[in-house]
């Protein structure tokens, strides 16, 4: 099959933010273009939270042009993630919704955004060769950290390449429920005890399942709950 993600790729030096340059270029480029910078001045998280992209690190976005815009696009980074760092013999798991987490500490997170009916846009960060921000002391690690030494970039983002690209394939096809469970296989938080912080609200449970829509599924003194909001934050207790 041909390669979707990938089949343009845009390098820069520097980047305000790769997600607000390919969200600038997504009506002008084929799906799959891969924008990438070498550092971010303005790299974000969800709802403006900064994303700290130093010189070292793989911060990209993908154009998609996706018949539907759903969570499960952002299963579809974090699964490629996963695989790309066990490629490099890195054993981590997904903490729901967007985060990668190896050993208790976040190495990678993705934030998804778009126009629906027009365009996505996949942005990953993934700590590889840099220093992670120091404010964020052990919360956060990099692939350089865990295996005691430098790699490749341009091999790990081929890698993340032809990864993504297996992975949207099953998203094209409509094979959700092998993402969904591929996701609950990798992921980190099932069987625990979390709170969900949105805005206003804050809410305790155990984390039973993630369903077929994406949503996490919690058991809470009042019963189950289904949270499908993909901006809420996810804390252990
Ligand atoms: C995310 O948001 O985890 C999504 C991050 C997406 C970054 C990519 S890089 C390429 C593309 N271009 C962009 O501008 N963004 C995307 P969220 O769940 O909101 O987490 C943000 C939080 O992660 C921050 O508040 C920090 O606590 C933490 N953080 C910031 N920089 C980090 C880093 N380099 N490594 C680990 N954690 C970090």
């Amino acid at each position: 099959m041909e390669r979707i993600i990938g089949r343009k790729l845009i390098i820069l030096d520097e980047a305000g933010s790769t997600n607000e340059y390919a969200k600038r270029i997504a009506q002008n480029v084929p799906e799959g273009t891969v924008v990438v910078a070498k550092r971010q001045t303005a790299g974000r998280g969800r709802k403006g939270r900064r994303w700290e992209s130093p010189e070292g690190g793989l911060w990209l976005s993908v154009v998609l042009k996706p018949p539907r815009v759903d969570p499960r696009l952002v299963f579809v980074g974090a699964l490629a993630v996963v695989d790309t760092l066990s490629n490099f013999g890195i054993h981590s798991g997904v903490k729901w919704p967007n985060d990668v987490w190896v050993s208790g500490r976040k190495i990678a997170g993705i934030l998804a955004e778009g126009k629906a009916g027009e365009y996505a846009v996949l942005g990953i960060g993934l700590n590889v060769n840099n220093d992670v921000p120091e404010e964020l002391g052990k919360m956060a690690t990099s692939m350089r950290e865990i295996l005691g030494r430098e790699v490749s970039l341009s091999e790990v983002f081929h890698t993340l390449v032809g990864n993504l690209d297996h992975w949207y394939g099953l998203f094209l096809n409509g094979r959700d429920g092998e993402i969904v469970s591929a996701l609950k296989e990798r992921s980190i938080i099932l069987g625990k005890e979390v709170k969900i912080i949105d805005d206003e609200t804050e809410l305790v449970g155990r984390a039973v399942d993630i369903d077929v829509d994406g949503a996490l599924v919690l058991e809470t003194p009042g019963g189950r709950v289904r949270v499908l909001h993909g901006d809420v934050s996810l804390r252990f207790l």
